[in-house]
């Protein structure tokens, strides 16, 4: 049984952050009604094409099990509409920029009056403050939130990384506000505001580096390369290139292919309990006990040079064979996958986080499945709906409107 069976999401998202949130919902059984505008809808529809007219990738891998109804929300008539949307709905969800419900006439005060049970979530780029009326998109999230700043080499520019924290991951956080004020109104019995800016989405997932901007107050950050190099730190958390940030140094080296093939890397964590199999692997072994080898706090000044003697030996096997001798070892580490070989890993395909999908215009593609599994509520990954393919469908079973006034509310350019 769909675990959110019954719940209803009214869904004006647009982009990414949004569309990612309501998918989720709509994976766990939730009856996601997204609302666009007549003749033009999500802008992602049309960016990034591949196939000419064919809605985007963008559009088709962030939109699954929804229906789609278009709606002219400025318009009188389709405001009619719109009210008994908001009356026959569990949720609303949506990431326009600052202001624009409420320029519409649908304050958070107005929309409790129509519907006091109803949730009404968003996903900001700011919290309130000085920037809270600025639009947002994911690298402004990255940099504003704390990614940037703690991402990349330590003599090199910031960077933003390929993970979409700003965007998908305050989805997630948004997602997760929804379903706990849906538990809340199981026993308050109404609904309320639930708000997630991006800013802070990815100050959460950079918490570490918070931690370690305190810490500094406190000394060196013994645990980043730099300390080792005897390099002095600065204010603030520095950027760190692939050290672990955690108590076991780690780095990314080069495996056999490297110098043709851009992800022939590995990985790999020097774990203390473990420190006697790495020397043996890499053929050290009198680093076992040798002098200033012996202990981790011993070895600190010299992990580059480890580093270096372990990539010597890395250098010689293939990402996968480095992990397959290493793992029965118990030494962690992990191949760099690429995008390539990810589509291709049969057990990703087997447990659905990978699925293909069959879309009427653009055929079969891949997307991402539900990558959260629930043991009695399978999530199936069903096609994005074309715009305003369920228009008459919600109008007429879900708002109960009669052929006329559906009729009534085209010839208005209202849907
Ligand atoms: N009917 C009528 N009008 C509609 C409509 C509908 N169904 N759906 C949207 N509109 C209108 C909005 O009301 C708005 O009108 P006003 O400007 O007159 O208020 C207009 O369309 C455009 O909406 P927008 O300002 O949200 O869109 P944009 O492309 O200019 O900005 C974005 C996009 C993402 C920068 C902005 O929405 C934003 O900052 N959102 C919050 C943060 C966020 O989610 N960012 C991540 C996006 S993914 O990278």
């Amino acid at each position: 049984m769909e675990a959110l069976k019954g719940i209803k999401i009214l869904d004006m998202t647009h982009v990414q952050s949004g569309p990612t949130c309501t998918q989720l919902l709509a994976w766990f059984g939730a009856d996601v009604i997204k609302v666009e505008r007549p003749g033009v809808g999500d802008a992602t529809r049309g960016q990034l094409r591949d196939i000419p007219d064919v809605d985007s990738l963008y559009f088709t891998m962030l939109n699954h099990n929804k229906r789609s109804v278009t709606l002219n929300t400025k318009k009188d008539e389709g405001k009619a509409i719109f009210i008994k949307l908001i009356e026959t709905c569990d949720v609303l969800v949506e990431n326009f920029a600052p202001g624009a419900l409420d320029r519409m006439g649908f304050s958070w005060e107005r929309i409790q009056e129509i519907n006091p049970r109803i949730i009404y979530a968003s996903i900001k780029g700011f919290g309130p403050g000085p920037y809270e009326d600025c639009k947002v998109y994911e690298n402004v999230a990255q940099c504003t939130g704390g990614s940037a700043s703690t991402t990349g080499f330590r003599d090199g520019p910031p960077l933003v990384t390929g993970a979409q924290i700003g965007d998908s991951g305050t989805g997630l956080h948004l997602a997760f506000g929804i379903v706990t004020a849906l538990f809340h109104r199981t026993t308050s019995g109404k609904g309320q505001r639930v708000t997630a800016a991006m800013q802070d989405g990815v100050l959460n997932l950079c918490r570490v580096k918070l931690r370690d901007q305190q810490r500094l107050a406190h000394g060196p950050l013994n645990e980043y390369s730099q300390a080792g190099q005897g390099i002095p730190f600065g204010e603030a958390t520095p950027r760190a290139g692939n050290d672990s940030g955690g108590g076991q140094p780690g780095w990314i080296l080069k495996c056999k292919g490297w110098e043709n093939d851009p992800d022939a890397y590995v990985y790999f964590i020097t774990q203390a309990a473990v420190w006697g199999n790495v020397c043996d692997i890499i053929g050290k072994p009198e680093w076992k006990e040798a002098p200033g080898y012996a202990t981790p706090a011993e070895r600190l000044d010299k992990i580059s040079a480890i580093f270096d003697a372990i990539e010597e030996w890395t250098k010689t096997k293939d990402k996968f064979e480095v992990m397959e001798i290493c793992n029965p070892l118990n030494i962690p580490c992990g191949p760099i996958l690429s995008m390539k070989e990810l589509s291709e890993q049969q057990s990703l395909r087997d447990t659905g986080t990978i699925v293909e999908v069959d879309h009427p215009e653009r055929g079969k593609y891949l997307s991402v499945g539900n990558p959260v599994k629930l043991s009695d509520s399978p999530s199936d990954v069903k096609r994005s709906p074309l715009l305003g393919e369920h228009t008459d469908e919600i109008l007429g079973e879900v708002l109960g409107l009669s052929t006329e006034e559906i009729k009534a509310a085209k010839s208005a350019g209202a849907v």
